[in-house]
């Protein structure tokens, strides 16, 4: 950040606003954002940056993709919020489109992601009870070592990260840890009876870009079948064309029992998530047992019919099929001592950054930043580019020419 002698850069202030006013619960890449088209983000200062980070994944469809903000902005003029006391025009469509597009009887709207997963924890722990039998309040739900399902109380009870959990007790009860991508650790923890629902992410997105091996879905959906236990796919970064298909569960034909969305189900302009289950299971809620101010709001609702729209009308999942193939693949042929693994799936990629001459993968991405390429680190060493899906190759192989010139710098 240079320094204009004399007169406060509008990054400065922003930053030092933010830091006077603002809880402290992010530590941001020094950057100030005022503007986003695309593939493209602008700073204050009128610098323009490739966004390799898409705010994890909300972002598919490219910031303020025309058609969804045009949707955004004529329902706003319209009619914002009904609650759900009472019906409203547009509910109803949305239902439709979404249970459609990915084929289940049902859909109970949220707004954030850790809404959905709660919702999806309620819903499991219910068909447990009223379905499985499982004896009252003894309810298990298995998650893996790794996760992140978000930041509730509940939802960091699951989780295995310090910064997630600690001094965030008592915990809520009922979560099983097992490693991810072991399936024969599933198969050992579904031997418990009161074992309801298998909460997991098709590709680990927070832990790092964990892509599990090619049928580790299968096999744990096959167990799930088998031990009558509900199969619960986490899609809310890998969802919605991100990996290379509609959903990753699609690599291996897996259909989740209870499939929780969020972030780019929006297209990055409005909090909505959203979780899909058959009538055997989404029924077991009956009115009055579950809601949300907003969930399944007249904005966010027509929003979402156009998010999903733009992702089949511009065939997202196969351009990131095509161009996270080409990114690898290039980032593989990248010469640095600094580079010791390049994975991911779609446009969901990573590279672990080893420290070299005492810079880390942080100081790699204040260089990134430099050269015109925002990303950021993940549980240190861990840079994630995922970029939004609207990329194209020619702007792809930019991105590309970017990165090699700043690993080159180090
Ligand atoms: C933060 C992480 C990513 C998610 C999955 C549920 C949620 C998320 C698979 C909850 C949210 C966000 C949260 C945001 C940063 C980002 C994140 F670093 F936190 F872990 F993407 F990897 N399931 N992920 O990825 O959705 O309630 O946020 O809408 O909390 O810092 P949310």
């Amino acid at each position: 950040m240079e320094i204009i002698m004399g007169q406060r850069s509008r990054s400065q202030t922003a930053i030092e606003l933010e830091d006077k006013y603002g809880a402290h619960n992010y530590h941001p890449i020094p950057v100030v954002l005022e503007r986003g088209e695309g593939v493209y983000v602008w700073d204050v200062d009128g610098k323009r940056y490739f966004d390799f980070l898409s705010s994890y994944s909300a972002v598919n469809q490219g910031h303020c993709h025309p058609r969804i903000i045009n949707a955004l902005v004529a329902q706003a003029k319209k009619l914002t919020l009904t609650s759900r006391a009472f019906y409203n025009d547009v509910l109803g469509e949305y239902e439709k489109f979404i249970t459609n597009y990915f084929g289940y009887n049902k859909v109970l709207p949220m707004n954030t992601g850790a809404e959905g997963v709660e919702t999806a924890l309620k819903l499991v722990r219910k068909w447990g009870y009223e379905k499985k039998g499982i004896p009252a309040n003894q309810a298990k739900i298995i998650v893996c070592e790794g996760n992140f399902h978000g930041r509730t109380i509940s939802i960091i009870s699951a989780s295995t990260d310090p910064d997630s959990r600690n001094n965030y007790g008592p915990f809520t009860p009922g979560f099983v840890t097992i490693p991810y991508n072991n399936v024969a650790a599933l198969g050992e923890a579904l031997k418990d009876a009161t074992v309801a629902g298998f909460l997991v992410e098709p590709i680990q997105g927070e832990a790092g870009v964990l892509v599990p091996d090619e049928g580790y879905l299968t096999k744990c959906f096959e167990l799930c079948k088998k031990a009558n236990v509900l199969f619960v796919a986490d899609e809310i970064q890998t969802g919605i064309a991100r990996t290379g298909k509609r959903l990753a569960c699609d690599h291996e034909n897996v259909r989740p029992d209870v499939l929780i969305l969020g972030k780019a189900l929006s297209g990055g302009t409005y909090p909505v998530s959203a979780v899909l289950a058959d009538d055997e299971i989404m029924l077991c809620i009956k009115p009055g047992q579950h809601g949300s101010t907003y969930g399944g709001n007249p904005i966010a609702a027509r929003i979402s019919i156009v998010a999903m729209q733009v992702v089949e009308d511009e065939r997202l999942a196969e351009n990131a099929q095509r161009l996270g193939t080409l990114l690898r693949n290039e980032l593989s042929e990248i010469k640095s001592d600094m580079i010791t693994a390049v994975r991911g799936k779609g446009l969901l990629n990573a590279i672990v950054i080893k420290p070299k001459n005492g810079k880390t993968a942080w100081d790699v991405c204040l260089a990134l930043k430099d050269n015109g390429l925002l990303a950021k680190p993940t549980h240190g060493d861990i840079i994630r580019f995922a970029p939004p899906l609207v990329i194209t190759e020619a702007q792809l192989m930019e991105c590309v020419g970017i990165i090699k010139k700043t690993l080159g710098q180090f």
